[in-house]
C-alpha cells in the first residue's frame, strides 16, 4: 500500500525570482548535509531563485542552528557567507568570517563589505541528528526545535525546519536521497526549498 504522507502541491505556483534566501547549514553527518543542501538549491533554482540570491552559511552543530540564523537575518541587509554560485563553484559551505576551504591558512579571509542588500525572505535551517546511546539526541531535537519556532515567530522571517531527526543512519540517509536500500529514499531539501519560497511569498504579501 502505497503511504498517504507527504506535502500536498500549493494551490498556486510560486515566484521564487524576487527572493533572496540564506541557507544556514551544520557540518555534523555531512554526507546526508551534502545531499541535503544540494537538493535544497536545486530546488530553489528550479522554483526561479537566483544563484547569487542563495546565500549559505556553516554552523558546526544542529544546536548552533537557531543562534546563527538569528544572526544572519539581522545582518541581511549586508552582505554574508557564500553565495550559491560559490557552492556551484567548489568554494562550498564558506562561512561568515572564515578563510574559504581551500584557502591557505594565512590568506586572510575576505573581508565582509557593508553592501546593502535586499533582506533575507526566508532561511532554511539544515541539520542532521543521528540518536545515539545518551539523551544528547532528545535535548538537541528538543531546544532546536523550539528555538527555531522562536526565531521566524521573533523575527517575522520565515525560518523552514530544515533538521532530520533521524533514529538510525539508514533514515537519514533515505530522507537526503541517498539510501542505502532498493530505494534510495527522498531528498527532504526539495520539499524545504518549496516551502521557503511558499512562505517567502506569503510574507511578502502578508507585509
Ligand atoms: C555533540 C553532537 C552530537 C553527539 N550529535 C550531533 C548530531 O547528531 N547532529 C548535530 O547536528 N550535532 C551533533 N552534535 C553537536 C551539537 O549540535 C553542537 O554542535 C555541540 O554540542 C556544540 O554546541
Amino acid at each position: 500500500m502505497s503511504s498517504i504522507k507527504g506535502p500536498a502541491p500549493p494551490p498556486t505556483k510560486f515566484d521564487g525570482l524576487p527572493l533572496r534566501i540564506a541557507i544556514v547549514h551544520s557540518r555534523w553527518n555531512k554526507t546526508v548535509i551534502d545531499a541535503l543542501v544540494a537538493g535544497t538549491v536545486a530546488k530553489l533554482r528550479e522554483q526561479g531563485v537566483k544563484e547569487s540570491n542563495i546565500v549559505i552559511q556553516s554552523v558546526p552543530g544542529s544546536f548552533e542552528l537557531p543562534l546563527a540564523c538569528s544572526k544572519v537575518i539581522a545582518g541581511s541587509h549586508v552582505q554574508a557567507g557564500a553565495t550559491a554560485t560559490d557552492l556551484l563553484g567548489g568554494l562550498n559551505f564558506g562561512s561568515m568570517n572564515s578563510p574559504r576551504p581551500g584557502s591557505r591558512a594565512s590568506t586572510p579571509a575576505p573581508a565582509v563589505t557593508a553592501m546593502p542588500s535586499q533582506p533575507f525572505d526566508a532561511v532554511i535551517a539544515i541539520g542532521v541528528l543521528i540518536k545515539g546511546s545518551t539523551m544528547h539526541f532528545e535535548y538537541i531535537c528538543d531546544s532546536v526545535s523550539h528555538a527555531l519556532m522562536r526565531v521566524q515567530l521573533d523575527t517575522g522571517v520565515p525560518v523552514i525546519f530544515g533538521v532530520l531527526t533521524a533514529l538510525s543512519d539508514d533514515q537519514a540517509l533515505e530522507r537526503a536521497g541517498i539510501g542505502r536500500g532498493e530505494s534510495k529514499g527522498h531528498n527532504h531539501g526539495e520539499d524545504w526549498a518549496a516551502a521557503a519560497v511558499e512562505m517567502a511569498s506569503h510574507s511578502r504579501r502578508w507585509g
